[in-house]
Formats: structure tokens, sequence, C-alpha cells
């Protein structure tokens, strides 16, 4: 039995199971902190018991359904391509630096991102899609700042963007992760680049990370 102070217990009955990356990172504590280098893990099952502060989940082997789990620390080979818009750009540049500073704290090589520009974030989808087509890349970061200001514009932008992102991975079948912001003003935008709301584009590259492991170790 094996105790994490997050408030999760933990017991496994396989040595092959080993902890993912820092918690803090994950993106939520409901989620179990494990991660599997290989399709050939045990099945486990999952019993949650207790309230949120004293939630139990329980693994043991051969019993229950088979749990995958994109992982954050063997991104070796994944590729990835970042969709970024230039239309608010004071802030898509900073969404995109905290992507790619993500990708590098994960060690993901340079080399294995390539960045694509468009004018603004209606222009992403057509591209994100294109760029899955080709096979090339394990997941796309699509980047952009919509920002409702005075006109009506937000929301058909916001709108077809969002769809736009969604339908691009579907069709492509290459996860598509949407770190576009949508905003009322340039101060919550400013908030999420970085700011006192952290960096969406930072958070959006873990979820890539994640889904392009996820896909290629067990689901392709
Ligand atoms: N593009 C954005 O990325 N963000 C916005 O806030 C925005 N607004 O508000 O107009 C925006 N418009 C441009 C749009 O994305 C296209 O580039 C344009 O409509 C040409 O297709």
């Amino acid at each position: 039995m094996a105790s994490f102070t997050t408030g999760y217990r933990l017991s496994l009955a396989r040595p092959s199971l080993t902890s993912s990356s820092p918690q803090h990172l994950l993106p939520s504590l409901n989620r179990p902190v494990l991660s599997f280098s290989s399709t050939s893990f045990p099945s486990i099952s999952l019993v949650s018991t207790g309230n949120l502060r004293s939630r139990s989940i329980v693994a043991s082997a051969a019993v229950g359904p088979k749990r995958l789990l994109g992982s954050l620390t063997s991104p070796q080979g994944l590729k990835f391509a970042v969709v970024v818009a230039r239309f608010n750009e004071i802030v898509t540049n900073l969404l995109l630096e905290g992507a790619l500073e993500t990708f590098r704290r994960y060690s993901v090589k340079e080399e294995d991102i390539t960045v694509v520009s468009v004018p603004g974030s209606f222009e992403i989808p057509v591209v994100a899609q294109k760029l899955g087509k080709t096979g090339a890349y394990d997941a796309i970061l699509c980047i952009g700042a919509v920002i409702r200001g005075d006109t009506t514009h937000y929301d058909a932008v916001a709108n077809s963007a969002a769809s736009g992102v969604l339908s691009a991975g579907l069709s492509s079948g290459v996860p598509c992760i949407f770190g576009v912001l949508t905003c009322d003003d340039m101060d919550q935008a400013l908030n999420r680049a970085g700011g006192k709301s952290g960096n969406k584009g930072a958070e959006a590259a873990l979820t890539a990370i994640e889904m392009a492991s996820l896909c290629k170790h067990h689901l392709s």
C-alpha cells in the first residue's frame, strides 16, 4: 500500500505502475496520478470512497476495466504543431511563449515543434485541419485571443474558432487543442496570458502533450 499526501490512498498490486509528473501540474486532483509506459499494464479497478478531502482510490490488478492515460513525462518522439493567430498579438505572443516554455520544461525538443502563424482566430481551424491531415503531428495546439470589445463580430469569431477547432480534430483524427481565449476585455485576456489567472497557453500545451501521448501510445 502506498500513501500519497494528496488524500489519495493507492494500493498497487503490480510494480509496473509508476507515479506521473509533478502533481501540481496535473489538470485535476480528481484524476488518478498514474501513468503507464506501455499498453501491457494490468487491468486495474479504481474505487473511490470518502469525501473530496479524504478520497480514497484503490487500484488492484486483474479486476475491472483497463484505464488508458496519456503521459506527461515521456514526450520523446511526439511531434507538435502550434497554430497561432496574430490578431491581438500582444496576448497571443504571451500565450505562445507560455506554450513553448511548457514544451521545453516537459522535454519536448524544439525540432519537434512547428509554429504556424495565421491572421486571426477565424483562420485557425482550416490550418489545424490541414496540419492534422498531413499525419506529421501528434497534436495541434491552437492559440488565439478573441476579445469582445464593442462589436458583435466577437460571437461569430469565437464560435467559429471553437467549433472549427473541434471539427479539425474530429476530421483529421489528430487532437486539436483549444488554446483560444474568449474574453470580455483586454485586461481579462492579459490576466489569462501570464497574469494573475496563469497562462492558458501553458495549460493548453500540457493538454497537447497528454493527448498526443494518449493517442499515439494507446489509441493507434
Ligand atoms: N480575430 C481574433 O483572433 N480575435 C478577435 O478578437 C477578432 N475580432 O474581434 O474581430 C478577430 N477577428 C478577425 C478574424 O479572426 C479573421 O481574421 C477575419 O474575420 C478575416 O477572416
